[in-house]
């Protein structure tokens, strides 16, 4: 993997054209080592005329997400579970089921997808990379989760969450017809459950000159755990304010996510030194007394107790940890993207 030269723990400066000066202009979609799954991969349309510019005071403010229509996409990734064998584990049925259920919400939202192929433990593998068209292709804010469930059961929420919360925020950008500064890619990772390897492949497959394009990568893997705990990454202080600042404003405490360090896809871009940021609702560890008195739920049990097991269905969500979470996600996607 080309050694990529260390940055700053935060985004570079807004000056950052002197990081960009030997930069070959490569247009933000064709991303190196992409490989088409099948002839219908790689879909584009033009989006609806956009109303909402970075210039207009609406482009500040995202919309709220319908947690209904959250809860809508988990439903479908359940019933594609139901019916390749109770799974959507990478190498499986349901995972690629999964990857296309997503595609087509999103290529006939407007968004540029391109499938990218990896082999992991001797299966392939696929990651979903959605482009919004336009915004500054120097400039790409990204966030992703990973698709893929262990195969032990549905995987709802791990990772169905996080993949159905930024699902639904690509969607909003689409209907709100959002022109962002910055280019918006969402990414919906392979193989995590295998070591983070679908992230991996995507990352090494980059030229360091796409890596350094990249402003910064939010990860989102577990936003709606049954007796949740609200964790923000404090792995990069720009980004970590940005979640921190509005729960706070919803009057919701939040605590420093240690769970997971190097446990999900924010690693394979952190290890380049890309900024990362993200939200987690918890996973084995219990809750103890001192978070329940602030966040509700029951002290000495599990975050999510059916973590990695099969009853990780669709009744294993709280519906408003997954709302609280799918709309600062929104935010901070509509605040990031359209802060130059
Ligand atoms: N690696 C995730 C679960 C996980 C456990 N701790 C954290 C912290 C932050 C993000 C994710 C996680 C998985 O099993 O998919
Ligand atoms: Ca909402
Ligand atoms: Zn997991
Ligand atoms: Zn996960």
């Amino acid at each position: 993997m080309p050694t990529h030269p260390t940055r700053s723990a935060s985004p570079l400066p807004r000056t950052s054209w002197l990081r960009r000066a030997a930069t070959a202009t490569v247009a933000a979609g064709a991303l190196a080592g992409l490989i088409a799954a099948s002839p219908a991969t790689t879909a584009s349309a033009t989006p609806a005329a956009a109303h909402t510019t970075a210039s207009s005071p609406s482009a500040f403010a995202a919309p709220d997400i319908p947690v209904a229509n959250v809860k809508a996409h988990l439903n479908q990734l359940q019933s594609i579970a139901s019916r390749n064998g109770g799974n959507r584990a990478h190498g499986r049925p349901g995972y690629r089921a999964s990857i296309d259920y997503i595609k087509a919400k999103l290529d006939a939202a407007g968004y540029t997808t391109t499938v990218q192929q990896f082999t992991a433990s001797g299966a392939t593998g696929y990651n979903l990379i959605a482009d919004w068209p336009g915004g500054d292709p120097q400039n790409v804010v990204m966030a992703g989760a990973h698709l893929d469930s262990v195969s032990a059961g549905a995987g709802i929420n791990d990772n169905g969450s996080g993949s159905a919360a930024i699902l639904e925020s690509a969607l909003a950008v689409s209907r709100e017809g959002l022109k962002p500064t910055q280019h918006l890619r969402f990414a919906w990772w392979g193989a995590e459950e295998l070591g983070i390897l679908g992230s991996r492949h995507y990352v090494n497959s980059l030229p360091s000159t796409e890596r350094s394009k990249i402003d910064a990568y939010l990860n989102f893997d577990m936003v709606g755990s049954p007796n949740p705990g609200y964790f923000v990454y404090d792995d990069d202080r720009r980004l970590e304010a940005v979640f921190k600042e509005w729960f706070a404003a919803k009057g919701v405490a939040t605590e420093i996510e240690t769970e997971g360090d190097g446990r999900s896809d924010h690693a394979s871009f952190q290890r380049v030194g890309i900024p990362v940021g993200g939200l987690f609702t918890g996973a084995g560890r219990v809750k103890t007394a001192a978070q329940a008195q602030k966040w509700g739920g029951t002290a000495g049990q599990a975050f999510d107790r059916c973590y990695h097991r099969s009853c990780d269905t669709t009744a294993n969500i709280n519906d408003t940890a997954l709302d609280r979470n799918s709309d600062v996600i929104a935010h901070a996607i509509w605040t990031l993207s359209t802060s130059r």
